[in-house]
Order: C-alpha cells, then structure tokens, then sequence
C-alpha cells in the first residue's frame, strides 16, 4: 500500500514539475511575441543620403509601404526619379532639403539632374 501511494506521490510530482515547465515556456513566448510586435513597427521611415553625388546606401531593402526619406547633402541641387518609366519625381532638391516618398514597388531610380547617379530600391515580402 505504501509503495502505490510513494509511486502515485511521485509520478504526481515529475507531472507537476513537467506543467510548471510547460507554463513558463507558454509565458516566455508570450512575452516574447509581445517584446517583437512593440519593438518592430510595421511601417518604417529609411534614410538615403545624397552625398558627393552619390545615392547611400545604392540599394536600399525596406518593406512593402514603408517610407522612403532622401535628404541632399551636397550643395548643389539634386532631382529624384523613377528610372525607366518616370513614374514619380521629386521637386529640385536643394542643400539640406529632403523628399519622402511612400514605397509599394521595388524601384530604380536617377538623379535627373545628374542621370549617372543610380540607385534602386528593393521591396521584400513581410514574413507573417
Ligand atoms: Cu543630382
């Protein structure tokens, strides 16, 4: 009799012990899929410098609606635009200024000022 109530106490402990662990890894993805989703938001603004008439970085990976910013850091003027289908442009960029532009596509693109500046832009494919 006091060997089935050892052996029922035991195999009641190592269930016990097995549940404790199974909760806190049940918490520990909780937490962690939390820490992800606050610390990532899904839309993000990217930085292309215009400098020594070069586009940086020349290619640029964002996701799909992200928002692309260009600031010109050269002193002489510069003008963004689609490559092969002139689908968008920005205004004259002068010293300091910026144009921002929302992304759906993956894009080359020109200075029209200086059409042997070229640059792309890659759309990746969210993961979820
Ligand atoms: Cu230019």
């Amino acid at each position: 009799m006091m060997g089935i109530l050892m052996r029922v106490a035991g195999v009641t402990w190592v269930l016990s012990r097995f549940t404790l662990v199974l909760c806190i890894f049940f918490l520990m993805s909780c937490s962690k899929s939390i820490l992800i989703s606050e610390g990532e938001p899904k839309l993000r603004t990217h930085l292309i410098k215009i400098e020594k008439f070069k586009f940086l970085p020349k290619t640029l990976v964002v996701g799909k609606g992200d928002y692309v910013r260009w600031e010109n850091q050269d002193i002489v003027p510069h003008q963004i635009a689609e490559g092969t289908q002139q689908k968008w442009r920005s205004r004259n960029l002068l010293a300091n200024d910026s144009f921002t532009l929302k992304i759906h596509d993956s894009t080359s693109y020109i200075c029209k000022l200086h059409p042997t500046m070229q640059a792309e832009i890659v759309v990746r494919f969210m993961e979820e």
